[in-house]
Protein backbone atom coordinates (compact mmCIF):
# COMPACT_ATOMS: atom_id res chain seq x y z
CA UNK A 1 0.00 0.00 0.00
CA UNK A 2 2.61 2.37 1.13
CA UNK A 3 4.61 1.59 -2.26
CA UNK A 4 1.52 2.10 -4.45
CA UNK A 5 1.25 5.34 -2.67
CA UNK A 6 4.50 6.34 -3.51
CA UNK A 7 4.52 5.60 -6.65
CA UNK A 8 1.11 7.68 -7.05
CA UNK A 9 3.16 10.06 -6.06
CA UNK A 10 6.40 9.75 -8.22
CA UNK A 11 3.64 9.98 -11.24
CA UNK A 12 2.01 12.68 -10.12
CA UNK A 13 5.26 14.97 -9.30
CA UNK A 14 6.62 13.79 -13.25
CA UNK A 15 3.18 14.98 -14.53
CA UNK A 16 3.31 17.80 -13.16
CA UNK A 17 7.02 18.51 -14.10
CA UNK A 18 5.99 18.02 -17.88
CA UNK A 19 6.36 21.21 -19.35
CA UNK A 20 3.04 22.48 -19.51
CA UNK A 21 4.27 25.09 -22.73
CA UNK A 22 5.14 21.87 -25.29
CA UNK A 23 3.12 21.74 -27.90
CA UNK A 24 2.74 18.67 -30.52
CA UNK A 25 2.87 20.79 -33.53
CA UNK A 26 1.25 19.08 -36.87
CA UNK A 27 2.93 20.69 -39.74
CA UNK A 28 2.05 17.98 -42.15
CA UNK A 29 3.90 18.18 -45.44
CA UNK A 30 5.84 20.17 -48.04
CA UNK A 31 3.16 19.57 -50.62
CA UNK A 32 2.24 23.20 -51.17
CA UNK A 33 3.47 25.70 -53.67
CA UNK A 34 5.86 26.99 -51.94
CA UNK A 35 7.21 24.81 -49.83
CA UNK A 36 11.45 25.34 -49.45
CA UNK A 37 11.68 29.16 -50.40
CA UNK A 38 12.39 29.89 -46.61
CA UNK A 39 9.12 31.44 -45.65
CA UNK A 40 6.34 29.89 -43.98
CA UNK A 41 3.22 30.25 -45.66
CA UNK A 42 0.93 28.19 -43.29
CA UNK A 43 -1.61 31.21 -41.63
CA UNK A 44 -1.59 28.84 -38.48
CA UNK A 45 1.41 30.72 -38.19
CA UNK A 46 2.51 34.69 -37.19
CA UNK A 47 5.22 36.53 -37.02
CA UNK A 48 8.84 37.48 -38.77
CA UNK A 49 9.46 34.14 -40.38
CA UNK A 50 5.91 33.84 -42.47
CA UNK A 51 5.09 35.20 -45.97
CA UNK A 52 3.37 38.45 -46.68
CA UNK A 53 0.22 37.39 -48.39
CA UNK A 54 -1.74 35.04 -46.59
CA UNK A 55 -4.08 32.29 -47.87
CA UNK A 56 -5.90 29.32 -46.35
CA UNK A 57 -4.12 26.79 -49.13
CA UNK A 58 -0.89 26.42 -47.89
CA UNK A 59 -2.22 25.55 -44.19
CA UNK A 60 -0.08 21.72 -43.62
CA UNK A 61 1.22 22.20 -46.44
CA UNK A 62 4.29 24.06 -46.49
CA UNK A 63 5.90 21.73 -43.22
CA UNK A 64 9.83 22.60 -44.14
CA UNK A 65 10.11 26.50 -43.81
CA UNK A 66 7.32 26.57 -41.14
CA UNK A 67 9.27 23.76 -39.19
CA UNK A 68 12.37 25.22 -39.32
CA UNK A 69 11.20 29.55 -38.51
CA UNK A 70 8.98 27.42 -35.60
CA UNK A 71 12.56 26.40 -34.44
CA UNK A 72 14.41 29.05 -35.17
CA UNK A 73 11.88 30.81 -33.50
CA UNK A 74 10.23 33.28 -35.92
CA UNK A 75 6.80 32.06 -36.56
CA UNK A 76 4.58 30.91 -33.25
CA UNK A 77 0.82 29.05 -33.70
CA UNK A 78 -1.41 31.84 -33.53
CA UNK A 79 -3.86 31.43 -30.53
CA UNK A 80 -7.37 33.51 -30.78
CA UNK A 81 -7.44 33.25 -26.85
CA UNK A 82 -4.42 34.71 -26.94
CA UNK A 83 -4.62 37.00 -29.43
CA UNK A 84 -7.85 38.26 -28.44
CA UNK A 85 -6.61 39.13 -24.78
CA UNK A 86 -3.86 41.52 -26.53
CA UNK A 87 -6.22 43.41 -28.78
CA UNK A 88 -7.34 46.77 -27.53
CA UNK A 89 -9.47 47.83 -30.45
CA UNK A 90 -9.89 51.49 -29.22
CA UNK A 91 -6.49 51.78 -29.37
CA UNK A 92 -5.64 50.77 -33.29
CA UNK A 93 -4.65 52.70 -35.77
CA UNK A 94 -7.05 51.67 -38.10
CA UNK A 95 -6.13 54.01 -41.23
CA UNK A 96 -8.79 54.18 -44.03
CA UNK A 97 -10.98 52.67 -46.46
CA UNK A 98 -9.08 52.58 -49.51
CA UNK A 99 -9.12 49.44 -50.49
CA UNK A 100 -10.97 47.70 -53.06
CA UNK A 101 -12.17 45.14 -50.37
CA UNK A 102 -13.41 47.89 -47.97
CA UNK A 103 -16.93 47.88 -47.09
CA UNK A 104 -17.53 44.33 -47.91
CA UNK A 105 -17.93 42.64 -43.87
CA UNK A 106 -14.76 41.22 -44.30
CA UNK A 107 -11.58 42.56 -42.44
CA UNK A 108 -8.82 42.87 -45.51
CA UNK A 109 -6.17 44.40 -43.60
CA UNK A 110 -3.50 41.53 -42.77
CA UNK A 111 -2.61 42.76 -39.65
CA UNK A 112 -5.59 40.71 -38.20
CA UNK A 113 -6.47 37.20 -38.03
CA UNK A 114 -9.73 35.09 -36.63
CA UNK A 115 -13.72 34.96 -38.13
CA UNK A 116 -13.73 38.04 -39.31
CA UNK A 117 -10.65 38.15 -41.24
CA UNK A 118 -11.02 38.02 -45.39
CA UNK A 119 -9.94 34.34 -46.81
CA UNK A 120 -6.82 36.25 -48.54
CA UNK A 121 -4.92 38.96 -47.10
CA UNK A 122 -2.48 41.32 -48.59
CA UNK A 123 -0.32 43.31 -47.51
CA UNK A 124 -1.23 45.91 -50.23
CA UNK A 125 -4.09 46.10 -47.91
CA UNK A 126 -2.55 47.04 -44.63
CA UNK A 127 -4.28 50.03 -42.87
CA UNK A 128 -6.82 50.50 -45.99
CA UNK A 129 -10.08 48.54 -44.45
CA UNK A 130 -10.76 50.45 -41.59
CA UNK A 131 -14.63 50.53 -41.50
CA UNK A 132 -14.89 46.69 -41.60
CA UNK A 133 -11.40 45.62 -39.75
CA UNK A 134 -13.04 48.13 -36.41
CA UNK A 135 -16.50 46.64 -36.58
CA UNK A 136 -15.22 43.31 -36.79
CA UNK A 137 -12.76 43.92 -33.58
CA UNK A 138 -15.12 45.58 -31.54
CA UNK A 139 -17.31 42.53 -31.94
CA UNK A 140 -15.45 40.12 -31.18
CA UNK A 141 -14.46 38.59 -34.49
CA UNK A 142 -11.31 40.20 -35.29
CA UNK A 143 -7.34 40.01 -33.48
CA UNK A 144 -4.12 41.07 -33.75
CA UNK A 145 -2.19 38.68 -36.11
CA UNK A 146 0.96 39.99 -34.46
CA UNK A 147 0.23 39.79 -30.81
CA1 LIG B 1 7.15 28.42 -47.96
CA1 LIG C 1 -13.16 44.46 -46.33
Amino acid sequence: MIIKKALAAAFTAALLAAPAAAQEVNFGDDSGEYPNDNECDDRRFFGPGMVANLDWESVGKDASDCKAAYDAGRVQLWSMTDARAATQCGSIQWGDDSSDYSDDGACDDPRFEGMGAAEILLTDDSGRDASDCRQLCEFGLLSLRDY
